[in-house]
């Protein structure tokens, strides 16, 4: 229970040291939205994980800001005038969903309320939500590239690094050959592909037109295909993994638990990627962590380019018991050429080591963000 009375919103826009081409378009950068909540009991920080347009899912970094200071912040100002002037973190989400959608929006805030609840604890985050280790297993996502011989050397470049596990993005005519090319190059490399659904069709012949391509993908040796057909489409991906010997994990088609529940009754998925935004909240997070585990489902923690403030979370989720696979979690360099926090993360031996301090564990350098042009709104809840 922390008692709020002011919430800052913080926007900074930060450039990619590359562009990164998904499916879903090139990104050159974030219009990141931090959230800062502050009151009597001290301050505490959230990154919301949308990013510059509504093409991953249907929210994006300016429509996170207004619905955060229009509906969020109110509703958490009624939430603190019923607890006397306090919240407690487990209740944030609640107190927030009398308002629709906006998961990545609500998990910023939620955030943010759980790192000022910690850091008056002194309490740091991994041990609140589970963790048993403390570094986790460097992963990377690659975007696609022009060429194939780009592919491997950008590929070359993150093994050197130490990075254990490489993503790279597939779609459709530009699955095989590239992967293809890259485990010849690392036989023995963990490695794994994404989608984004981009395999998707209107009609039904969508699962036999992508089985009949990524059929080829299963002498490869690979993790797991991620998300190959629509965020909707439980069925069309059921259907897949029926055809395919390569596990299906999910991203986009898990928002809650109770989607989780559907995609795994279903035999949607055999593997799930957990992002802390795109469910709403980090202790949604857990507790779809829990279910997989409860299933023997492994997960794994997705990225959406955060800076270290939401690395610190995601670093610190992934350090729980059934996150078994690495995550979308790689350096502050490989996404920034400064990082917004005093502590960037390294690679050390190809892991991330979970932050030991209280909270999230790291500090926002507000220097930093000054540099950038971070631009400041701060509203008062009572
Ligand atoms: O390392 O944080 C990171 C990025 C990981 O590939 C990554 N994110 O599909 O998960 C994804 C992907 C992505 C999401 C890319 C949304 C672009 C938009």
């Amino acid at each position: 229970m922390i008692r709020v009375e002011v919430v800052e919103l913080v926007r900074v826009r930060m450039e990619l040291v590359t562009p990164f081409r998904t499916a879903y378009g090139v990104e050159h950068g974030r219009d990141v939205l931090l959230v800062r909540v502050d009151g009597p009991d001290g301050e505490g920080w959230g990154e919301c994980a949308a990013l510059t347009e509504p093409r991953y899912t249907a929210e994006w970094a300016d429509g996170a800001a207004a619905v955060t200071e229009r509906f969020l912040v109110p509703a958490l100002a009624v939430a603190c005038d019923a607890g006397g002037g306090g919240v407690a973190a487990v209740d944030v989400r609640a107190a927030l969903d009398g308002i629709a959608g906006h998961p990545m929006a609500k998990a910023a805030l939620e955030m943010a309320v759980l790192d000022a609840e910690l850091r008056a604890l002194g309490e740091p985050l991994g041990r609140r939500l589970g963790a048993v280790v403390d570094r986790v297993p460097a992963g990377v996502s690659v975007g696609a590239t022009g060429s194939i011989a780009e592919l491997c050397s950008v590929v070359d470049g993150y093994v050197t690094a130490g990075y254990r596990r490489v993503k790279l993005k597939i779609a459709p005519g530009h699955a095989v050959e590239p992967v293809r090319a890259v485990r010849e190059r690392h036989p023995a490399l963990a490695l794994q592909v994404d989608a984004n659904g981009s395999f998707a069709r209107s009609n039904a012949a969508a699962v036999t037109a992508a089985a009949a391509e990524l059929a080829a993908l299963d002498d490869l040796d690979l993790l797991l295909i991620e998300q190959p057909l629509a965020a909707d489409d439980l069925l069309g991906h059921a259907e897949l993994a029926r055809r395919l010997r390569t596990p299906i994990c999910l991203d986009e088609s898990i928002v809650s638990v109770a989607s989780a529940a559907v995609a795994l009754a279903l035999g949607a998925c055999s593997v799930v990627n957990l992002k802390p935004g795109r469910v709403g909240g980090l202790l949604e997070a857990v507790r779809i962590h829990d279910l997989c585990a409860a299933q023997g489902i492994p997960v794994w923690c997705g990225g959406m380019f955060e800076t270290g403030i939401g690395r610190a979370a995601n670093v610190a989720l992934a350090a729980l018991a059934n996150f078994t696979l690495p995550g979308d979690l790689s350096a502050s360099a490989r996404y920034y050429r400064r990082d917004i926090v005093e502590t960037p993360f390294v690679l050390d031996d190809g892991y991330l080591s979970v932050p030991p301090g209280p909270g999230l564990g790291v500090t926002v350098d507000r220097s930093a963000l000054a540099d950038l042009g971070a631009s400041s709104r701060v509203l008062r809840l009572r």
